[in-house]
């Protein structure tokens, strides 16, 4: 019996997805597709950046019909997104308070080795010098677009950022009339519902990086100082689709952040991503993608989000505890601004525990943090001048050479001094 299930589910594989994401080019002609009654199951959302529908169909006539009406801008496949960890390591019970184990803050040699690769000291972000200059500013907002954030964690809950409309309204009411009922704390496009609540640890993981409470307690962020706003769209097995993405950056978008952090990727070429991706821009957001866990080069291969042509994208590739490339990280002498550290990054995730965890998803929110020390000291600069100084003041090394546009790896104290 089980066998012949295992079978079954192996061939019904469909041959392409059976999910579509359609933009139309008026509001008008989604509301007349969606009373058509054309398609069996679709759904609209209306986003600050188009009217697009959602729908399944197996039959590539419908998508050939829906290419050539003139009322649809594009058709494109609801793809699947997945979270990109590469290794996590086992549960710890007891959170111990550990800023000695974050080499990637702090590399003093001996925090960072493996049995395959002795650390080396000073192989970090520097983070001691940039707290010389900030230590962040409570009024800058990172979202981190993952599997949800514990927003509850102890070593977390005060950077969270809280919509005190919703706090302080009623439930099931929209109290600041966003659009979205009760989200006190963010949202999640994986389920449907206001609790952004973290299954996984890697959403809350990431966040841990950009903005652990520096107290007694655990580990301490790149910034003291924060708001982080949880969106979830990748489920408890850190996997999502387009649709969750492109809806959680219209939402970050909707709430004001600053910086989107983006620990994920998959797919191909997606128009309806890219055009979430340059509403962002257009905003004035900053878009951190890690650069992915493939071990190639994305200056040959693609890989989505990170390769999108748009200004305010920053690629970050993984460097390990001796300042080599991390031997799954993607790279690209133009298309991978920048590498951090993303070998072994001791953390939060949920129940108030910490774990260490490997992949460009690791790297990504060390950079995340550091534009937001940016911004602490000067909000006034661009996405695109953020880039700029974050490539021009990496400190260039032999190891990580051509690897990517800085030569080398991302350093807050220089970019906070230029
Ligand atoms: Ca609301
Ligand atoms: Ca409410
Ligand atoms: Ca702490």
């Amino acid at each position: 019996m089980k066998k012949m299930a295992l079978l079954s589910f192996a061939l019904s594989l469909p041959v392409f997805s059976a999910e579509y994401i359609i933009k139309f080019k008026s509001t008008k002609a989604l509301d007349s597709a969606l009373s058509s009654k054309k398609f069996e199951t679709i759904s609209d959302m209306k986003l600050s950046f188009g009217s697009f529908a959602k729908f399944e169909t197996q039959n590539k006539a419908v998508i050939d019909n829906l290419k050539s009406n003139p009322e649809v801008e594009y058709v494109v496949e609801n793809d699947p997104l997945y979270a990109l960890p590469t290794y996590v390591s086992q549960n710890k019970d007891v959170a111990d308070p550990d800023f000695s184990k974050q080499w990637g803050l702090k590399n003093t040699g001996v925090n960072s080795g493996s049995i395959f690769t002795p650390g080396k000291e000073g192989e970090d972000i520097n983070a001691e010098a940039a707290w010389e200059l900030t230590k962040g500013d409570q009024s800058i907002k990172i979202a981190v677009i993952d599997t949800g954030v514990d927003y509850n964690h102890i070593d977390l809950k005060n950077n969270i950022m809280v919509n005190e409309a919703e706090l302080n309204g009623e439930e099931g009411v929209d109290d600041d009339e966003n659009g979205y009922i009760d989200d006190v704390y963010g949202y999640d496009f994986s389920a449907g519902d206001a609790d952004p609540m973290d299954g996984h640890g890697h959403g809350t993981h990431c966040a841990g990086v950009i903005g652990a409470m520096h107290n007694e307690t655990g580990i301490a962020g790149v910034m003291q100082y924060v708001q982080i706003l949880p969106i979830k769209f990748l489920s408890d097995r850190g996997r999502g689709t387009t649709e969750g993405a492109i809806k959680s950056i219209d939402y970050a978008i909707s709430r004001g952040v600053d910086v989107m952090s983006n620990s994920w990727g998959g797919g191909r070429f997606n128009e309806a991503l890219f055009d979430a991706i340059k509403a962002a821009d257009e905003a004035g957001i900053v878009f951190v993608a890690a650069a992915g866990n493939s071990r190639r080069n994305n200056d040959t291969i693609d890989a989505y989000p990170a390769n999108y042509e748009v200004d305010n994208i920053i690629s970050v590739g993984a460097m390990d505890g001796a300042g080599n490339k991390a031997s799954f990280s993607n790279y690209g002498s133009e298309k991978v601004h920048v590498f951090a550290p993303g070998v072994n990054i001791y953390s939060t995730v949920q129940n108030d525990a910490y774990k260490s965890m490997s992949g460009t998803s690791m790297a990504c929110p060390h950079v995340s943090g550091v534009v937001g020390l940016m911004l602490s000291q000067n909000a006034s600069l661009t996405p695109t001048e953020i880039r700029d100084v974050l490539v021009n003041t990496s400190i260039e090394t032999d190891s990580l050479g051509d690897y990517s546009l800085s030569k080398g790896r991302v350093d807050a104290s220089e970019a906070l001094s230029n």
